[in-house]
């Protein structure tokens, strides 16, 4: 499939505030393209990644530290629901995301990523730190570990019948790069993020299910409609290859397509609308640059193979959490997406025209925005980044 990838003709707004405005700002009120936004603090958590709103009322919330809290309105902040796994806390790793079955009213199925320890560690770790990751090279996390999506019942306050439908092949040591975002597609399906752990080649390697978007059913049996299935193969849970390390995707409702979107490495951030067997192009291609200033060939120069990013930041966004907004609070952002900014500290919109995008808007927020989704009446929900993370309530100011 062809598509447009939207140039950088297309300049950010940006409505972050000048010097002077930025000293005397109220933090809980920002400028938005829309008018003013206000701001509500509604819990604070140790670092939270992801969440999902439950039918009957509140939202299920992870913290990365390896806790699952239920919130809301009436009640707060739970406490910790157990039942969960032995969680592999360090770095980017930990618990990260969760999501819902779509019939979870009656099934109450919960399915969550998270970074598990290989049961034998080896006694002497191999480092096999890459140049290419600059002054990201990190030596000091020597556990063998990778990303298992698991699912459980929840039954009350805890989990039960917990079951390891999938997990990153192979484990490797430290560092990060997980991705973990899952999203169930309107079949019925679930698609898993699963990032290169800063390894770069295996994300086009037809030996691992690193670096790749992967497509399994509610119970972890692989759909046989699958691109590469063939019974028994790695490579039967792919959907596409040759991504960095996605930590956002969700279906575009008006289409059922699913988006991603991919933190490039020095600069070149994706957001991507990934086909079957779709060939996204790292570490081959990338409109951003390696850590060492080593060159990658960017997208436009490089062979037709590679699927081209529908729009890319440049500098970066550093993209956490994806969604699409149709509520009424927002009536002019309807359709539109948002994704969390961690390293401009912003919440990103971005505007559609068909199936090209229009534009792209920062929002500034002064806070990194790890996750966000919409509420059942409009407003728009945010978990801040770090130990004392928000869960915030974004809403037109008067
Ligand atoms: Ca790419």
């Amino acid at each position: 499939m062809i598509r447009t990838t939207t140039t950088l003709a297309f300049a950010l707004i940006s409505t972050m505030a000048t010097a002077q405005q930025h000293s005397g700002r109220d933090e809980n009120r920002v400028l938005s393209s829309a008018g003013p936004i206000q701001i509500e603090e509604l819990a604070t958590l140790e670092f939270p990644w992801g969440m999902e709103a439950l039918p009957e009322s509140g939202l299920l919330i992870t913290e990365k530290v390896g806790a699952l809290r239920r919130w809301s309105e009436a009640d707060g902040l739970s406490d910790p629901i157990s039942g969960l796994p032995e969680i592999e806390y360090q770095g980017q790793g930990g618990l990260l995301d969760v999501a819902l079955h779509p019939d979870f009213a009656e099934n109450g199925l919960v399915y969550l990523y998270y970074v598990m320890a290989a049961e034998d560690q080896p006694e002497e770790p191999a480092l096999d730190n890459d140049p290419r990751l600059g002054p990201f090279v990190n030596t000091e996390d020597r556990v063998l570990k990778g990303g298992v999506v698991w699912r459980a019942r929840l039954d009350g306050d805890t989990l039960v019948e917990g079951k390891e439908l999938w997990r990153q092949e192979p484990f490797s040591v430290g560092l990060g790069q997980f991705g973990g975002r899952l999203v169930f597609r309107d079949d019925g399906t679930l698609i898993i993020t699963s990032g290169d752990r800063q390894r770069f080649e295996p994300a086009q390697s037809y030996e691992t299910n690193l670096g790749k978007i992967l497509r399994i059913n509610d119970d972890g049996s692989i759909p046989e409609d699958n691109p590469y299935w063939t019974a028994g193969s790695p490579l039967d849970a792919v959907w596409s290859l040759g991504h960095r390390n996605p930590l956002g995707a969700a279906i575009r409702p008006e289409t059922g397509e699913l988006y991603t979107h991919e933190m490039g490495p020095l600069y070149g951030d994706e957001l991507n609308v990934p086909v079957p067997s779709g060939n996204y192009g790292w570490p081959e291609v990338s409109n951003g640059e390696n850590y060492n200033r080593q060159p990658i060939a960017h997208h436009e120069t490089a062979l037709e193979r590679f699927e081209r990013p529908l729009f890319y930041w440049r500098p970066a966004v550093s993209p956490s959490g994806l969604m699409f907004y149709n509520g009424d609070m927002f009536a002019d952002w309807k359709g539109n997406a948002f994704l969390g900014g961690l390293s401009v500290q912003a919440l990103v919109r971005v505007s559609f025209d068909g199936e090209n995008v229009s534009g792209s808007e920062q929002i500034n927020l002064y806070r990194r925005v790890r996750d966000v989704m919409q509420a059942d009446d409009g407003a728009i929900l945010i978990l801040t980044d770090y130990e004392d993370g928000k869960l915030l309530r974004l809403t037109p100011a008067e």
